[in-house]
């Protein structure tokens, strides 16, 4: 089910391709790569594969591993490898022992808004549980452009809510819940070169359950000039939307919507305003 939902969005995003240009080329470029895809990397079992909207830029995990016994994706094989293709080039960044990634598939974004699309992971030390990473393609190697340090235990995780401009400064901030499972905290941070700095944070938010491959339990929107984060709140028994400006995180809307989080946030109500879905904010 999950798979074949996959490469149904897959298949529609060929379509798009092919139907938006006068030019059929990304089409066989697209597919091209998906295939070599397929043929020279062992994928984890999701065969996720994000891909940008221009079909120019794709990233993968692959390096199957059960070195971190965490499970709570749905399984216990986490990556070891993190794949990205730019312009039909691939590049490959190998995890040392301690590290894996506890992550469905990469979320691409260009966050430092120089024009090309930076790569956010979640990144886990095994001793230390889970960190967010930031990398960018410098010289044709992955390097790190920013990363939050790990929460500090074992099997501690967290997951995106967002990766936006959402106080409309300018600057992209990235958004997140820590440890979903056993009382979630909703941080907001900016991004800056090397480090994610975390600025406000509000405790009795979750958006992942145990054994889910679904991270796709927030949205972003617009109303207005005004972007709201919409997240469940611990008990899934309504869905709370947060503005964040002058620093603050604020409540500002609250649906009381009983939330499946087996399926995506958005699909589960009708938000007001522009719901907003740049590249891979979630992931689903
Ligand atoms: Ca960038
Ligand atoms: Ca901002």
């Amino acid at each position: 089910m999950y798979k074949s939902s996959y490469w149904l969005l897959l298949l529609m995003s060929l379509t798009l391709l092919g139907c938006s240009g006068d030019d059929p080329e990304p089409i066989l470029s697209v597919q091209s790569i998906i295939s070599q895809i397929k043929n020279n990397y062992t994928l984890m079992p999701e065969e996720a594969i994000s891909m940008s909207r221009d079909g120019k830029v794709f990233a993968f995990y692959t390096e199957p591993t059960d070195r971190y016994a965490h499970g709570v994706l749905g399984d216990k094989i986490e990556a070891g490898q993190l794949v990205v293709v730019k312009d039909g080039i691939f590049h490959e960044l190998t995890l040392t022992d301690n590290y894996v990634f506890e992550d469905i598939r990469p979320r691409l974004y260009d966050v430092d808004q120089d024009g090309a699309l930076e790569f956010v992971v979640l990144r886990t030390e095994i001793s230390r549980g889970a960190g967010i990473v930031i990398y960018k393609l410098v010289d044709n190697q992955i390097v790190v452009y920013s990363e939050l340090a790990e929460i500090g235990r074992a099997n501690r995780w967290l997951n995106i809510v967002a990766i936006y401009d959402l106080d409309m400064d300018g600057q992209v901030e990235i958004s997140w819940i820590e440890t979903p499972h056993i009382g979630g905290v909703l941080k907001v941070a900016k991004i800056e070169e090397n480090e994610l700095i975390v600025i406000d944070q509000i405790s009795g938010y979750s958006n992942h359950d145990i054994g889910e491959r679904n991270l796709c339990l927030s949205v972003v929107t617009k109303l207005g000039d005004n972007p709201m984060i919409f997240v469940p709140n611990q008990s899934r028994s309504k869905i709370v939307g947060f503005t964040f400006i002058d620093e603050k995180l604020k409540q500002a809307s609250e649906k009381l919507v009983q939330v499946d989080f087996a399926q995506v946030l958005r699909e589960q109500y009708e938000f007001e305003g522009l719901v907003v879905e740049k590249e891979d904010n979630c992931i689903f």
